[in-house]
């Protein structure tokens, strides 16, 4: 048949970003043969593509980083405190070099279908070059903000001079000296990227459509000290950040809600977390994320620093979040974000009352005002968590597709696996911790948990695996449901998907914490993989 003829895996993984490599790295060690096809030309994944000036973590380092590997967490230096995206990528090369995981990769080629073949119970794959390969497993790494989205902005395509996307930045140096450069986006990427910008540029005007909240980083270089006091420690570190912190950081934890303290108390917490920057600004309370009343004093705290930084009183009003509680949008970690709008060369414009009316030639046109630039920067984010895993055509049994399945929002069991996908994983997928989490203490949860069972299936001469329809059920109202007790749902949020016209408003991670979240996945395994359905060979397969 034509299928002896081809390429023949026990597993292919899509992705060689975090998360595919170490998946890598574990089916190797369990004697299974893997195949891994990345897009990009080389590892690192959403550290190869967001090049962006003033791209960092904003977990630092020293926690952001894989903890499977003793000697590797023991010998790589960090050099600051949040590094930044060219170290990031340096580390992930310096892994694929270590592990000598490179010789699995295939660069620079997309898998652009699989689909599930009924009678031989595996994969058939199609990859970019045109080739099809056969899998037993098929793993999705693909990342959760891996789909740069370009805005459906009048005009854009008009626009005479560059067009640069932060998601997607140029390998080659982008220098911006005497340019008057646009701005379009006030997230995460274009907070980093703001000042950064502002001081190469001639000119810098931001274009903000919602207003965010933004805590200094107060990024530093790391000493020595610091370094050792997490390698001495690291066992304890990483145990914790594993099955205690909810969002898989180290850190300490509160044990009061804010309105228990008084008001002086509370702006004193405040500061010193202010003070010392970084996102655990965020559990300065336990109840942050629950009661509007107690967000409104941390939120109240930050448009007042807001106010105290910003020179010009109107700037200062339009930089103010107001349109969704603390937190509820991804937090932002920036370097003098706000101190940026005191500069001469920066301006800000409004494009919440008026949106942008049109690109022309060379202008970004709002409320009949021509604002001229040369350069265009789209920190307009991406198409989260399910982005990339649409963009493959994936079918399951009966020749359904994931998109079809997914029409009004991803649906899955423990984020893992989606019923009708047999022999599809995804790792930190939705529902599962994912973005409201350290990614790579979710993205080794993950790995391990998948090793786990293709050994138990191995073992017992399982030939598929698949999310029980019923569980999936649950799972998905259980997300919902623990979603809809916090104050999240509040904000229009790429955690939503709101961030894209058209897309299903479902609150996409898992907010029940990592720690929660290991112990439920595995019970699950422990309960010989409660909820999953599993066939052997022989076996019709059991309807659940
Ligand atoms: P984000 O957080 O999705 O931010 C995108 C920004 O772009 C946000 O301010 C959006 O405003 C704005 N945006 C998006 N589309 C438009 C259009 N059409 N017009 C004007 N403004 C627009 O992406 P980032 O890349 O900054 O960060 C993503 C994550 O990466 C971040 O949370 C970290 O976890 C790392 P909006 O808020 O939708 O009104």
């Amino acid at each position: 048949s034509p299928a002896q003829a081809r390429e023949a895996y026990d597993v292919v993984v899509v992705g060689a970003g975090f998360a595919g490599m170490y998946m890598l790295h574990r089916l190797r060690g369990l004697g299974f043969s893997a195949r891994v096809y990345e897009q990009g030309g080389g590892v690192g994944g959403t550290w190869y593509w967001n090049r962006y000036p003033g791209a960092r973590c904003d977990v630092e380092s020293m926690q952001y980083s894989y903890s499977f590997s003793e000697e590797l967490q023991q010998e790589w230096d960090w050099s600051e405190r949040y590094a930044p995206q060219a170290e990031i990528l340096k580390y992930a090369n310096h892994v694929a070099d270590r592990f000598d995981l490179r010789r699995d990769i295939q660069f620079d080629t997309r898998v652009e279908r699989a689909v599930f073949d009924e009678q031989a119970n595996a994969w058939s794959v199609k990859i970019s070059d045109g080739k099809m390969v056969e899998a037993k497993f098929v793993v999705l790494a693909t990342g959760c903000l891996s789909n740069a989205r370009k805005p459906d902005i009048q005009g854009l395509d008009n626009f005479k001079g560059p067009v640069y996307h932060t998601g997607n930045w140029p390998h080659e140096p982008v220098d911006f000296a005497g340019l008057r450069v646009g701005l379009i986006g006030t997230g995460s990427s274009g907070i980093q990227s703001a000042p950064i910008i502002a001081e190469q540029a001639r000119h810098l005007t931001v274009f903000q459509r919602t207003a965010n909240f933004s805590i200094p980083a107060r990024n530093a270089a790391l000493t020595d000290e610091e370094r050792n006091a997490f390698r001495n420690n690291y066992p304890e570190i990483r145990r914790f950040a594993r099955e205690i912190a909810r969002n898989g950081i180290h850190a300490e934890q509160p044990d009061r809600g804010a309105l228990d303290d008084s008001e002086d108390a509370r702006r004193a917490k405040y500061k010193a977390r202010w003070d010392r920057g970084g996102l655990t600004f965020m559990s300065a309370y336990n109840n942050l994320g629950l009661d509007l009343a107690a967000n409104d004093t941390a939120a109240n705290y930050v448009r007042s620093k807001i106010t105290e930084i910003v020179k010009d009183a109107t700037t200062a009003k339009l930089l103010q979040p107001n349109s969704h509680p603390i937190g509820t949008k991804r937090i932002c970690i920036d370097t003098d974000y706000f101190a940026t709008f005191n500069r001469p060369n920066v301006s800000l414009v409004d494009i919440k009352t008026n949106p942008i009316e049109e690109i022309t030639a060379n202008a970004v046109r709002v409320a009949g005002t021509d604002h001229e630039v040369d350069a265009l920067v789209l920190a307009t984010g991406f198409d989260a968590m399910t982005g990339s895993v649409a963009r493959i055509d994936i079918r399951g049994r009966g020749g359904r597709t994931l998109n079809q399945k997914w029409a009004e929002g991803p649906k899955t069991y423990l984020g893992l696996m989606s019923a009708g996908f047999p022999n599809l994983f995804i790792i930190t997928g939705p529902g599962s911790p994912s973005v409201l989490s350290n990614m790579i203490v979710s993205i080794e949860q993950h790995v391990d948990w998948i090793a786990d069972c293709l050994v138990h299936m191995r073992q017992q001469g399982l030939a598929t695996m698949e999310a029980g329809g019923e569980a999936e059920d649950k799972w998905v109202a259980h997300v919902n449901e623990i979603a809809h007790g916090t104050l999240y749902p509040q904000a229009n949020s790429w955690y939503m998907g709101a961030n894209i016209p058209g897309k299903p408003r479902i609150f996409m991670p898992y907010i029940g914490g990592v720690g929660i979240y290991r112990r439920i996945c595995d019970e699950v395994a422990a309960k010989g993989y409660e909820g999953f359905v599993m066939t052997r060979a022989e076996q019709p397969r059991r309807v659940v």
